[in-house]
């Protein structure tokens, strides 16, 4: 039995951003499907959530790149599951930071399968749900790497870039259904990001946040609710948030 009215899905809750997410919509009521792969971080959340707030937390546990596990897990659930007021399309990563002419195939199909083609899968099926519902809020992450190109970013900004486009598609194609498309494009975030970019080489990535203040993923759930909890005739369209130390995808105030 759900708990409230209000159900926010969340792929990628695992970690960082979606993991936050998941804390903030609790917090504020929602019921939640939060998705991911490793099955016990997603069991851990829902007993965390569900014994701190009076709301359901249903787990699905699935690989955004298999649209058979994708369409499986989302269709199999109850029609009062599919009430989806919000869905976040966060599961995303980065592999490698390589120039192209060295680049790992491997790496390039994971990012495009995954932040691209598994944002898809999703998107068809949740946001057919949500016309039937004459309602509903898209949330992408998108990334700075989705605005501008740095060096050996390649093949993740050209996703990121992927993701602005198919927002602002949806836009168009939803918008008649009265369902809102918010794109939200953070810089640096110090979450697992780095670690899985560089291969679980921890001290590679911890690097990446020395000598300034990164954002942290609440940072990041706490914008993602705000634009969902604008007045109904209000669309938050795109939205670009970064550390103060970050002007650009590649320059930085870093303290020496
Ligand atoms: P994390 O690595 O901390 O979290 C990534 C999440 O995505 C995990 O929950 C992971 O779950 C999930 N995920 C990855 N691959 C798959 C898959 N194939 N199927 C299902 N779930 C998957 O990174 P962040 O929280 O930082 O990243 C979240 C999003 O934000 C990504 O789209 C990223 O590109 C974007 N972003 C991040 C920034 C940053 O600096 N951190 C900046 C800009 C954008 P599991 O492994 O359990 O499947
Ligand atoms: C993550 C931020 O600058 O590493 O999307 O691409 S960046």
């Amino acid at each position: 039995m759900l708990s409230n009215q209000k159900i926010a899905l969340i792929t990628g809750a695992t970690s960082g951003i979606g993991k936050a997410c998941a804390t903030i919509y609790a917090q504020n009521g929602f019921d939640l499907i939060i998705t991911g792969r490793r099955l016990e971080r997603l069991n851990e959340l829902k007993n965390d959530l569900e014994s701190k707030h009076a709301i359901k937390v249903t787990t699905l546990n699935f690989d955004v790149r298999n649209k058979e596990e994708v369409s499986n897990n989302l269709e199999n659930l109850a029609p009062e599951y599919k009430n989806v007021a919000v869905l976040i399309n966060n599961a995303g990563l980065s592999l490698g930071l390589d120039s192209l002419q060295n680049g790992n195939l491997n790496d390039w199909e994971t990012m495009i399968d995954t932040n691209i083609k598994g944002l898809l899968y999703v998107s068809k099926i949740v946001s057919n749900w949500m016309i039937k519902n004459k309602k509903g809020h898209i949330v992408n992450l998108g990334s700075i790497a989705g605005k501008e190109v740095y060096a050996n970013g390649n093949v993740y900004c050209a996703t990121k870039h992927a993701v602005d486009a198919l927002s602002k598609a949806m836009r168009i194609d939803l918008g008649a259904h009265h369902i809102k498309v918010t794109a939200v494009h953070p810089g640096a975030v110090e979450t697992e990001f780095s670690d899985i970019r560089f291969h679980g080489d921890k001290e590679k990535a911890k690097k990446i946040y020395e000598g300034y203040e990164p954002l942290v993923a609440q940072d990041i759930a706490e914008t993602i609710y705000f634009t969902t909890s604008r007045p109904v005739h209000v669309n938050i369209n795109d939205l670009v948030i970064m550390p103060i130390a970050q002007a650009s995808a590649f320059y930085w105030n870093k303290d020496n």
